[in-house]
């Protein structure tokens, strides 16, 4: 076959946050070639996928020359000369060589570096996109909905805003272009804003404003001030969403937000209570990774009428989702490739949740890179949403960039209409 591996290379690179992490390249035996590089995260779930480390003196503990190693020291022999076509059996491979449930021995860096890069490598060879080589899951392909994160908090800035994302959500528009554009136009204004009112205007993580507030609601405020300022009409064409990642402010059963001390109750109260005052058409880990009660409440309070989507809760595994399902907690799931570290076990969770009526949100990490994978991810199997930041800082444009260009092929006007409205 002329598509079987003929080589497997590893490198570290930096991602945006200055640490090191694994790029992989595939080359093929017909010269064809894919290059892939993971993400990481700062908020992360307890249950993901083991992001290997080296923990010695150099780059404070983060290095990864030990994932390097094993991706071109263990897995490049024993998977060159497999066909790049089957991605499932190179996955199987991968996942019999860690042995771990949560890929510790050989690392869920290394695996998925590995996995992304084959399925470029073959994409190459196939003379096809990435993203038609993704199934269909949710249907035809389609552009997502971005879900653009224009102001950070918790642990995404060092300000003191306890929410970590604040996004605007462009859904009413016939294109995907014009709905980018209308977030970006709004990213702008609510810059200036900021600059008037005499706040700082440097970027979190992930690209958003990140200046003081005091509450929640001040930020939504100066977000719906912005959106009609830019001349846009709220919920018609612009809704908004939040990531809480309630878990990093949960301890012993309590939320401490916004100088409050809430129980899970008091907390989903808080969170009915923006969505009453607000546009929120979707709220991400509301409620803690441990809160599993408070999660069925959240959800009977409010899935029939907005999205929850669970982030660190399912930590894109389909074991811990299908727990979700089961016990009638949130109604959708944010998918990290890297939470469970292979092409192959992202797609079945993405299934079992189109399966169970679930919504599938494709995302980014907080520390990125410019590889554009999830782009393709989000088009190919229809999900219909992505999160990849605000429209700034190049990791993040990458996303969006390439968006754009896949726009091209699949025609800007195949804009996925979201489910939820408000
Ligand atoms: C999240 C993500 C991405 P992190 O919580 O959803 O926005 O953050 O990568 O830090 O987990
Ligand atoms: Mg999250």
């Amino acid at each position: 076959m002329n598509n079987n591996i003929s080589q497997v290379f590893a490198r570290y690179i930096l991602d945006s946050r200055a640490n090191p992490t694994v790029e992989v390249e595939i080359t093929l035996s017909d010269g064809s070639w894919g290059r892939a590089a993971v993400p990481s995260g700062a908020s992360t779930g307890t249950l993901e996928a083991h992001e290997l480390r080296d923990n010695e003196i150099a780059f404070l503990g983060k290095g990864v020359n030990n994932a390097v190693k094993n991706v071109n020291e263990l897995i490049a022999p024993i998977i060159v000369g497999m066909n790049s076509e089957n991605q499932l059996e190179i996955d199987r491979k991968l996942l019999e060589l860690d042995g771990t449930k949560n890929k510790s021995i050989i690392g869920a860096n290394a695996i998925l570096a590995v996995s992304m890069a084959n399925m470029v490598a073959y994409s190459k060879s196939s003379k096809r996109y990435v993203h038609e080589l993704m199934p269909n899951i949710y249907g035809d392909p389609s552009l997502p909905v971005p879900f653009m994160n224009i102001l950070n908090g918790g642990a995404h800035a060092d300000n003191s805003v306890d929410i970590q994302e604040f996004m605007i959500v462009p859904h009413g528009f016939e294109r995907f272009d014009l709905a980018l554009q209308a977030g970006v136009e709004i990213y702008h204004t609510l810059k200036k804003r900021l600059k008037e009112k005499g706040l700082a205007t440097n970027v979190g993580d992930e690209g958003g404003f990140a200046p003081n507030f005091n509450s929640s609601k001040e930020v939504l405020d100066e977000i719906m001030l912005s959106i009609s300022e830019a001349g846009y009409k709220e919920s018609d064409q612009i809704s908004l969403a939040l990531d809480a990642a309630a878990s990093e402010f949960y301890k012993d059963n309590n939320y401490f937000i916004e100088g409050k001390r809430l129980n899970s109750i008091e907390m989903s109260d808080f969170l009915v209570d923006l969505t009453n005052l607000y546009p929120i058409i979707s709220i991400e880990d509301g409620l803690s990774e441990d809160d599993w009660d408070g999660w069925k409440y959240l959800t009977e309070k409010l899935g029939s009428s907005i999205q929850l989507v669970g982030d660190d809760l399912f930590v894109t595994q389909e074991e811990i989702l299908q727990k979700g399902i089961e016990n009638h907690c949130a109604n959708a799931i944010l998918i990290k490739v890297n939470q469970v570290g292979s092409i192959s076990e992202t797609l079945e969770t993405m299934k079992l949740a189109k399966k169970n009526d679930y919504s599938s949100m494709v995302s980014h990490r907080s520390g990125e890179t410019e590889d554009s994978f999830i782009s393709h991810l989000v088009v190919g199997t229809s999900s219909g949403q992505i999160k990849t930041g605000a429209p700034a800082r190049g990791e993040r444009t990458a996303k969006y960039n390439e968006l754009l260009r896949i726009a091209e092929q699949v025609g800007v006007e195949k804009f996925n209409n979201l489910k939820w409205k408000k």
